[in-house]
């Protein structure tokens, strides 16, 4: 019978004397500002969450990681731990330096001594740890699109733990959670890893799991990054806590995890057992399609179902956690009661409702009954996923000057605000470079700082339930797309393509720019002497030409009832 070995595990921080002197010393050092994604791996390396490293990956332990999942010395590790950075700020490190470590505040974390620089080749990174070079795939996207184009390695020392303000009590270091398990006596613990709010089915399935591996439960949640478009942790986190109260007491207990996941399925279940070895678990909870990145750019699952449980299997002796089978269950209602769906006798009526019909119910304010879910989950989730009709969104007209963009665009939120309901914002190109963006020309730079911002602005506006109408000339796909990702973080993203030609735009002439464009007197103008990519994948595309600014307005209302964002 396998049981924990609860003694200490090593961390990288130096003692509160030493971090002190070394703070002040570090203030001289260059300093590198960690993405969110680098804050989430230092705090993990620091605190033992990623034992055996000792920081971020040299070339040899991120060769033998890619290529076999192993570390330059042999041990198990099968995802890359590396710090990214661009190449101005990795040309300026010689090697054998150490470079402070800082949070996006500016807070000193750690500080690194820089062995190894390198430029890794990203296509085959993508292909051996992530099972394709598709950047639909998130980490792959993040890897191709946001990571630095350099890989710097080298030991940690860490100074302190980087802040959490929010849950602070539910937070446990690898060393905090062994030394509770110690103190309860617990010796066999099943954890679970879950990035979604859980629901009856789930406190079934955990609780039948840690009765059958005859251990205690922990339930331990990443808090950290998980897949875009999930529900936020802060309310995850209080659904946690209503549901924790259903399980018999002393059984369960539940931490967070600061985790950066990567969407890796079968090699991020290894990880995640490596990670929950290091936190004193003795059994893990594996699923189908475990942290399964969703499909790929062909409409197909990037692993098979099963590809997460048969890796971790061949590897479990040496994870040293032993696998548990998440049971699906369902509800089967002549007994109600759940039962794992494999011992359902054929006749009986089964009911289940799917994440994609949850997300539906929860958009159009249905029904959610209560042998689904527990009431307080429920009452969370409305909270944060109001239907489609409350919650905000972005209109992004793009289209050449004098396409009738702003036009429109007022049209637009005249109507909107007649219905009344949300707060409507206009962000016209012109109040926008009058307002925001004043000190810029029309530079590619500029142009794409300029719709930057009002994504930015756009984004909060959504995030906070209300509606954002922006109007640029937005030329460029790459600018627009990047927007696009920010706001669907937090709401729908319409992008509508005013296709007015450029020969009807000269026509009109309406500011008399496109004659100084062409005298030259205005230089990159769009459409004359500056790019504009056309849109490929618009939600609606508005032919002005012959038509009145009210009927493209009132196209515009019809796409917004069609997907369910204003009430019909
Ligand atoms: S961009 O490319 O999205 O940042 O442009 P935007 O902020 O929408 O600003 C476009 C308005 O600025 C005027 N203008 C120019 N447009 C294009 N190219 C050049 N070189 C240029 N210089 C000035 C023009 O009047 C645009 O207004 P709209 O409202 O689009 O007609």
């Amino acid at each position: 019978m396998q049981l924990a070995n609860l003694a200490p595990i090593p961390e990288l921080y130096v003692s509160y004397d030493s971090a002190q002197k070394l703070k002040l010393e570090a203030a001289d050092l260059t300093s590198w500002d960690l993405s969110p994604r680098q804050i989430c791996d230092l705090e993990l390396l620091m605190n033992g969450g990623f034992n055996p490293l000792k920081g971020f990956m040299s070339e040899a332990d991120y060769d033998g990681c890619v290529e076999d999942m192993r570390l330059a010395d042999g041990s198990l590790w099968p995802m890359p731990i590396t710090l990214d950075v661009d190449e101005a700020f990795a040309d300026g490190i010689e090697l054998g330096q150490d470079i402070a470590l800082r949070d996006q505040e500016g807070v000193i974390l750690g500080t690194m001594t820089v062995t190894d620089r390198w430029v890794p080749n990203k296509a085959r990174e993508a292909e051996k740890v992530f099972g394709a070079d598709d950047a639909t795939h998130p980490a792959v996207n993040y890897l191709h699109n946001h990571a630095g184009k350099v890989y710097l390695g080298g030991p940690v020392t860490g100074i302190q733990q980087p802040v959490h303000y929010d849950f602070r009590a539910r937070r446990d270091t690898p060393n905090e959670l062994r030394a509770y398990f110690r103190k309860l006596g617990w010796r066999r613990i099943v954890a679970f890893q879950t990035r979604n709010p859980l629901h009856r089915a789930h406190q079934e399935l955990t609780f039948r799991a840690a009765k059958e591996a005859q251990a205690n439960l922990l339930i331990h949640p990443v808090v950290g990054m998980t897949k875009p478009g999930d529900i936020d942790h802060f309310t995850r986190v209080r659904c946690y806590e209503a549901v924790l109260d259903q399980y018999p007491q002393a059984t369960t207990t539940m931490s967070l995890l600061n985790l950066a996941m990567r969407m890796a399925g079968p090699r991020e279940a290894v990880w995640h057992g490596l990670i929950r070895r290091n936190h004193g678990c003795t059994h893990m909870i594996i699923g189908r399609d475990h942290a399964g990145p969703g499909k790929n750019s062909a409409g197909e699952d990037f692993y098979g179902p099963y590809d997460a449980q048969e890796l971790f299997r061949a590897h479990a002796e040496e994870i040293g956690i032993e696998m548990v089978d998440f049971k699906h269950m369902v509800w089967v209602q002549d007994r109600a009661q759940y039962e794992p769906a494999d011992e359902v006798e054929k006749d009986a009526t089964v009911l289940n409702i799917s994440g994609t019909e949850l997300r539906r119910r929860l958009a159009e304010g249905l029904d959610i009954p209560e042998w689904f879910s527990f009431p307080q989950v429920v009452s969370e989730l409305r909270k944060t996923r109001p239907p489609r009709s409350k919650q905000g969104f972005t209109v992004f007209f793009t289209g050449f000057s004098g396409s009738g963009k702003s036009t429109i665009a007022n049209a637009l939120m005249v109507k909107l605000m007649e219905m009344g309901g949300r707060p409507v914002t206009l962000l016209d190109g012109d109040i926008v470079r009058k307002n925001l963006s004043s000190e810029l020309g029309f530079s590619k730079e500029h142009r794409d700082l300029n719709i930057r911002r009002i994504g930015y602005v756009a984004s909060e506006i959504t995030k906070n339930g209300g509606i954002a109408i922006c109007a640029p000339i937005a030329p460029y796909a790459t600018t627009r797309r990047a927007v696009r990702e920010e706001i669907e973080q937090y709401g729908a993203f319409l992008e509508i393509h005013v296709a007015t030609s450029i020969e009807e735009c000269e026509r009109r002439d309406r500011k008399g720019l496109y004659k100084l464009a062409r005298e030259g007197k205005i230089k990159e103008f769009t459409g004359i002497s500056d790019p504009y990519d056309v849109p490929e994948h618009a939600e609606l595309v508005l032919d002005t030409e012959g038509v009145e600014v009210d009927h493209c307005a009132h196209q515009v209302l019809l796409k917004l009832e069609q997907m369910g964002l204003v009430a019909a």
